[in-house]
């Protein structure tokens, strides 16, 4: 029985215009042969079938992993795990140009701390931007726990925009987390120090001099960036924050961070003291922290807060004595605290308990406005009796850390590290439901859009922070393993194991791959680092060389197959500066840049403008060239830097010998008229159908029609050589000509095939 059988023919259509018929069929094997010879079971196919994603077709979501001590965000497609792109964020990342170019160094140095530039990152949990407690996919914010930082990306281009270091922390691990309408996003430190910047205080001192906090930065949606002038922190007592989650819903204008160690142990092992593992786990429960961040947002803007470094922090005794932070016991080293869908109720997990603790909002807020405290903590804030709080608890299992909503009422997803195993539970009623084993020692897990207020089910991802042996061995650093599981019936089923190699991974969000709208191409001259007008752009024909004593500035174009300037002459000493517009608008034609040993890249997508900019230290010669594979041609899209010593006379050279006879250019001349043939039919084709209604094919015509534009003046040039007898220079601009109408039909084609894929209709004459 032949399952699969497929027969697909297709014409391919070479860069060198040849019609070529190319022909694939899928061998005569049988689903059960295959299955024999590599050893699956119906279980592995079934599995396969869920996951598999046919060539050419697209994923359902779109991951967003942090990339751990990478220092970056790694893209995804689920249920595929393939992986889409990575985002350099806090590291330099060469492919992207990102800290190779002017701008993005710009956006990496707004992360020097104490005017020391940091390339690296510890980027622990992923937000993406909520609309009315939904993922709108607009933004994406990432935090550095080794320093503490936050990211902003846009996902309009997938691109780091900014970064911002946290004031008062120096270290932490609570964000990013933003509140249901993303006007803020929340950090919590997680190591105490002083707060004020390069302040000393003996450990001795811990309880008076050092201090947590959580930190609300000001997001200004319509620029995309952080306000740091209207963002401001809580001074919290010296327990370690933790995780946090904002309130949605009902419980909106607050929000819940963890915390252990509130032992306020100080370790010293080489001092004979017993480590801080176990001075920080003694008690039997931590605190979470209640904050009312709206009210505390308006205590600032009433000048409530007193500066730390220039930064805007609410005193503990403000906070208490205004009533918007309270206590709530949580059992023993709790991690994850996750506020369910509907805003009702706060799920924590102890690593160090069995059970899930369920808090309820409405119990908290009845508490608080009632007075009914157990107490107070060693620094006055009222503390609310679990008791007090708590909806339910339900015993999970060993090691529960991260809890994740589906999109079916009342269920959750809880990790649990030490079983290694996810639990699924059912928290309205507190009881288990079903439980899968994972490979091996999961942390965090992601169920799609779980953290919101609208969660879409089906998948579920387990991070796990072991791979032992799950994979082709490969030193004794091992690749993270990314488990995919299908929630989408009562009993879980483990579909995939992804690898990644690429820093540990703590948390991952992903969105419906629908609410993404990425851009194609900027508008022309864009520096994508500021979204405003590059300065240095210009439009083809305006490309030019500006000296101003040892200053040299490029102003320079990219379009297949070619850099405008060839040649860019300098003297040894120089500053250079080039600026680079890439005149493509068909999609992907992104070129890239480089020069020979001055360690500078670019890349250059359609529309932008990139500058990189070097001191031309070295006499020599200095080949650059595009570093993408953007054409037939594209070895050929290269030039010289010389950088000539100085005083240097310029010597006259002979001219480079002729070698073209008649019989080459009359050869040129008929492979001109043949392409134009090729042409005026995709032509033909593209005008008869309605293309209009096709903004990118509309981009792909007015590429074609600049490449076209330039061919009646090289056409002029090899007419007017041919009639002086000029062969070698009426051959080459011949050629010249050919090339032009080259990639006009390129784009022609691939015009055509969109066309023909997506539906165009005939017009009427
Ligand atoms: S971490 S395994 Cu979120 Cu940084 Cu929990
Ligand atoms: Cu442009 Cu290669």
């Amino acid at each position: 029985m032949k399952l699969f059988s497929k027969k697909t023919t297709s014409l391919v259509v070479a860069a060198g215009l040849g019609l070529v018929a190319a022909s694939s069929s899928w061998s005569s094997e049988s689903l059960q042969d295959v299955m024999k010879r590599r050893g699956l079971s119906q279980q592995d196919l079934l599995a396969a079938s869920k996951t598999y994603v046919p060539t050419g077709k697209r994923d359902e979501f779109v991951a967003f992993s942090s990339g751990g001590q990478s220092g970056q965000i790694i893209v995804y497609g689920i249920p595929s795990m393939r992986i889409l792109k990575y985002i350099g964020v806090f590291t330099p990342e060469p492919w992207q140009g990102y800290g190779f170019d002017e701008s993005s160094k710009k956006v990496l140095a707004g992360g020097s701390i104490d005017g020391k530039q940091i390339t690296w990152g510890d980027t622990h949990h992923p937000a993406i931007s909520e609309t009315d407690g939904k993922y709108d996919g607009q933004f994406l914010f990432i935090n550095d726990k080794a320093n503490p930082r936050i990211a902003v990306v846009d996902l309009r281009d997938f691109e780091t925009k900014q970064i911002v270091v946290n004031p008062i922390y120096k270290s932490e691990h609570g964000g990013t987390f933003v509140t249901p309408n993303t006007d803020y996003v929340i950090e919590a430190a997680q190591y105490a120090a002083p707060l004020e910047n390069k302040k000393f205080y003996p450990l001795e001192q811990f309880n008076e001099k050092y201090r947590g906090g959580v930190t609300y930065w000001k997001f200004d949606r319509k620029e995309g960036r952080i306000d740091t002038k209207k963002s401001f922190s809580l001074e919290l007592p010296p327990y370690s924050q933790d995780l946090s989650d904002a309130g949605k819903g009902p419980s909106d204008g607050w929000s819940f961070t963890n915390s252990f160690c509130t032992e306020r142990y100080v370790g010293g092992i080489e001092k004979g003291r017993p480590p801080y593992e176990a001075g920080c786990s003694a008690k039997d429960t931590d605190y979470m922290h209640v904050v009312n961040w709206k009210k505390a947002a308006e205590l600032v803007a009433a000048g409530k807060a007193k500066k730390i470094n220039g930064h805007d922090v609410l005193p503990l005794d403000v906070s208490i004595k205004e009533g918007i932070l309270f206590l709530v016991p949580e059992p023993k080293s709790p991690h994850g605290v996750d506020v369910t869908p509907d805003g009702k109720l706060i799920t924590v997990a102890g690593k160090l308990d069995t059970h899930v603790s369920v808090f309820s909002f409405e119990k908290i807020m009845a508490a608080i406005k009632a007075g009914k405290f157990e107490g107070k903590d060693p620094y006055g804030i009222p503390v609310i009796a679990m008791q007090d709080a708590l909806h339910k608890q339900v015993q999970l299992g060993l090691g529960p850390l991260h809890t994740q909503y589906d999109s079916k009422k009342c269920v959750a997803y809880t990790s649990l590290y030490v079983d290694s195993q996810v639990a699924k539970w059912d928290y309205c009623e507190g009881k288990v439901l079903d439980k899968i084993s994972v490979h091996y020692n999961i942390g965090h897990l992601m169920t799609m859009e779980g953290d919101s207020m609208d969660p879409k089910g089906r998948y579920l991802v387990a991070l796990n922070k072991l791979a032992i042996d799950r994979f082709v061995p490969v030193g004794p650093l091992h690749p993270q393993n990314h488990q995919l599981i299908d929630i989408s019936n009562d009993k879980m089923q483990l579909l995939y194991d992804m690898p990644l190699p690429l820093g540990e991974p703590h948390y991952v969000v992903a969105i419906e791959a629908s609410k993404l709208k990425p851009a194609v191409r900027y508008k022309m001259g864009t520096d994508s680092r500021t979204d405003k007008p590059h300065p240095g752009a210009v439009r083809a024909g305006e490309e030019k060389t500006v000296k101003k004593g040892n200053k040299v500035e490029v102003f320079g174009t990219l379009i297949r197959s070619h850099i405008t300037p060839e040649t860019i002459e300098v003297e040894v000493g120089d500053e250079v500066t080039v600026n680079l517009t890439n005149l493509e608008r068909a999609q992907d034609e992104t070129h890239g840049f480089t020069v020979s040993t001055y360690n500078v890249h670019a890349s250059i997508e359609p529309g932008k403008t990139v500058s990189v900019k070097f001191k031309a230290d070295k006499e020599g010669v200095y080949p650059y060239y595009c570093t993408e594979f953007c054409s037939a041609l594209h070895l050929e899209m290269q030039g010289y830097l010389l950088v000539k010593p100085k005083g240097y006379k310029e010597v006259k050279v002979a001219e480079q010998k002729a070698i073209y006879t008649k019989a080459d250019y009359e050869k040129q001349v008929k492979k001109i008229a043949d392409t134009q043939a090729v042409i005026d039919s995709v032509v033909g084709f593209i005008t008869s159908v309605n293309y209009k209604d096709f903004p990118d094919v509309v981009a792909m015509v007015e590429d074609a029609t600049d490449q076209l534009g330039k061919m009646p003046a090289a056409k002029a040039k090899h007419e007017e050589a041919a009639k002086k007898g000029d062969w070698q220079n009426a051959t080459l601009w011949a050629e010249q000509v050919w090339q032009y109408q080259v990639k006009t039909a390129d784009l022609g084609l691939r015009a055509k095939t969109y066309l023909e894929q997506n539906g165009a209709k005939k017009v009427g004459k």
